[in-house]
């Protein structure tokens, strides 16, 4: 690629905020450019994860009752770490760490709250599975003054900025600021995510359906109508089933082919297993952003009041078309 085309995330940041934010300072892009070292010191490791004696499993179970990684623990680090010296963060929040962690508690220095699952899917990673870091910025609620850990319970249309970085074949950085989607592959060569995505649209419909259909003897009835229709071949379209287990990598796809990822409430799950601060939340921003749709089933994720930092909902996400869609069956009806 000639250099004249080459956009670098950190100067696609600076021209954003140039262009939809004249007045703001550049301490956002400060912050964002905190999220990226972090994951290029992630990308490292993954990539060489069988060479660098991390530990699989380390035997330790966090707070979400699954078994820590040693790349876990390696990722969570990297970004306390880099985004706990910016010098502009007053709280950081983490999968990782049953409590947010209050870093510069007076508003005026620390203004942002940065929420982040460090490595969503890392079950996944003894067998080479792709898996992702995913990210979620709030300015602070200066309203909690004397509770600076309850800045983290904003709602998810609050979010200034949100995106995730996937460790794929190609390792790429997706973010939204709120003035659209942008994709960065990660050149290896130069050590710089390089715009590779423009304007990312989602499709208004998909032809995949992605969830997990172990528990789908669990899953509401409405859901179950759902996915019966969509395999009945009564549609315009023949869909077909895709799921890796890892929700970055699950988005992925339907972020840029369209169709619909569900993950239902189960016998395990009551409320659904994946948590909205660090998981529904921020992926629902690029989801909205980008053309697509985002519910509960019946609400929109970033509509939710947060109550807790490790909360979960049931989780509906893609084509505009395929979440309205199941919508219509949870409101009794069918696909009309
Ligand atoms: P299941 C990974 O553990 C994760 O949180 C998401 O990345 C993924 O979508 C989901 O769980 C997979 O859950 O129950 O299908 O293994």
């Amino acid at each position: 690629m000639a250099s004249a085309e080459l956009i670098t995330a950190s100067q696609h940041i600076l021209d954003q905020q140039r262009l939809h934010h004249p007045t703001a300072s550049g301490e956002f892009s400060l912050l964002l450019s905190g999220v990226t070292l972090a994951c290029k010191m992630i990308a490292a490791e993954v990539r060489r994860l069988g060479l660098t004696g991390l530990p699989g499993g380390t035997g330790n179970v966090n707070v979400q009752g699954e078994e820590q990684q040693g790349l876990d623990v390696f990722a969570n680090n990297a970004l306390l770490h880099t985004l706990g010296h910016r010098g502009i963060v007053g709280v950081l929040a983490s999968e990782e760490n049953e409590d947010p962690i209050v870093v510069l508690k007076d508003p005026k220095h620390g203004k942002y709250v940065v929420i982040f699952d460090p490595l969503d899917g890392s079950s996944n990673i003894d067998v080479n599975v792709s898996v992702g870091t995913i990210f979620s910025i709030f300015r602070r609620d200066i309203n909690n003054g004397d509770k600076p850990a309850d800045d983290v319970l904003q709602m998810g249309h609050q979010q200034i900025a949100a995106g995730y970085v996937l460790y794929g074949s190609s390792t790429m950085l997706v973010y939204t600021t709120g003035d659209g989607v942008f994709g960065f592959t990660l050149d290896p060569s130069i050590g710089a995510f390089v715009l590779s995505h423009p304007k990312i649209k989602m499709p208004d419909r998909g032809s995949t359906y992605s969830v997990n259909e172990a528990y789908a003897d669990s899953f509401p009835p409405f859901c179950r109508r759902f996915l019966h229709w969509v395999k009945s071949g009564e549609d315009d379209i023949a869909y077909k089933s895709r799921y890796i287990g890892s929700l970055v990598a699950d988005f992925h796809r339907t972020l840029l082919k369209g169709g619909i990822f569900l993950y239902p409430p189960t016998a395990s799950y009551h409320e659904g297993k994946l948590r909205l601060l660090y998981e529904a939340n921020p992926i629902a921003m690029i989801a909205e952003q980008a053309g697509g749709v985002a519910t509960t089933g019946h609400e929109r994720i970033l509509d939710i009041e947060p109550s807790g930092l490790h909360q979960r909902t049931p989780f509906y996400i893609g084509s505009a078309r395929e979440v309205e869609l199941i919508g219509r069956f949870h409101e009794g009806e069918g696909p009309g």
